[in-house]
């Protein structure tokens, strides 16, 4: 049997067994290795990362999405950064409402790839006519991004290391800022409040979106093969109240049948533990 295995902290290690290994190729951006399994069904990693797999995909992707639509039903312009696989798009081309959908992801070969090997996220995305792929750098998409143009961001980022870096910088939150309009809500992968690395991961984001956006708020989901499972999303707007403002009844017309988002799963999410809401407030 084989084994990939993933080093959650300086003392602490996941594995996941393998059949074979179904392709490899190193990008000028990352690593890329595609494996399949039974447990998991076919998984990919990013510079040796767990990214996507087909088990626990659903809870990532309805997470990123589903909240920010339950608080405001009326979203119509999208921004993805990073979700090359994309799972990320899949879920937010099934509102009928939404019309138009950005995804700036640097390396196109996660996406083509993903294509091939992952279709349960990347199939269907390309052939929406409300979908513009720009492969390119997410900081630098939104650079040169006009103002008040989206009302909605979903930063699917890889961890800060490597390319994933700017996208946990103040400048790129503070470009996310001025390209979201009056009612514009951010969404970013916030890491882990477990172990240490992330943590700290965790706490400079959070200090720094702080700083930016009135509105700022941290929920939780649990993602098996994450470290340590327990992962989070940031969720920061200019007027829109996560839990003031969720519409549950609004949400619950679009008729979206969900694998693991429901609208008092929403409430619940934002309630953290203690340790998780003091090492917030700290920053
Ligand atoms: N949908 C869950 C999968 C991901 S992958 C994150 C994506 O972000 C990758 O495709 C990567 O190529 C892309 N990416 C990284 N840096 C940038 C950048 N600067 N601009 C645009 N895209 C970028 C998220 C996994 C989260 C893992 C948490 N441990």
């Amino acid at each position: 049997m084989n084994w990939y295995t993933e080093q959650w902290s300086k003392e602490c290690k996941f594995s996941i067994a393998y059949e074979k290994e179904l392709y490899s190729e190193k990008t000028p951006f990352q690593q890329i290795d595609f494996y399949q399994g039974t447990e998991f069904g076919t998984f990919f990693t990013l510079d040796g990362l767990m990214m996507v797999n087909e088990k626990d995909e659903f809870i990532y992707h309805d997470m990123i999405v589903h909240p920010a639509f339950a608080t405001n039903p009326g979203i119509k312009k999208v921004l993805i950064i990073g979700g090359g696989d994309g799972g990320t798009a899949r879920e937010v081309l099934r509102y009928p409402t939404v019309e138009e959908v950005v995804m700036a992801e640097i390396d196109e070969r996660v996406f083509r790839l993903c294509q091939q090997y992952l279709p349960v996220t990347a199939s269907g995305v390309e052939e929406d006519s409300r979908m513009k792929l720009h492969f390119e750098d997410g900081l630098e998409y939104v650079r040169n991004a006009p103002d008040h143009s989206f009302d909605l961001i979903l930063v699917d980022s890889t961890d800060p290391i490597s390319v994933g870096e700017g996208l946990f910088t103040t400048e790129f939150y503070k470009e996310c800022y001025r390209v979201l309009n009056d009612e514009g809500i951010l969404i970013n992968q916030h890491e882990s409040p477990y172990f240490e690395e992330y943590a700290t991961n965790m706490k400079k984001a959070r200090k720094k979106i702080k700083s930016i956006f009135p509105i700022t708020n941290v929920y939780q989901y649990h993602m098996p093969t994450y470290p340590s499972g327990h992962w989070l999303f940031g969720f920061a707007s200019k007027s829109f109240d996560p839990i003031k403002n969720l519409d549950a009844e609004a949400w619950g017309k679009f008729g979206l049948k969900t694998k693991y988002y429901n609208t008092n799963l929403h409430v619940g999410a934002f309630g953290l533990p203690n340790y998780v809401k003091e090492a917030l407030e700290r920053e």
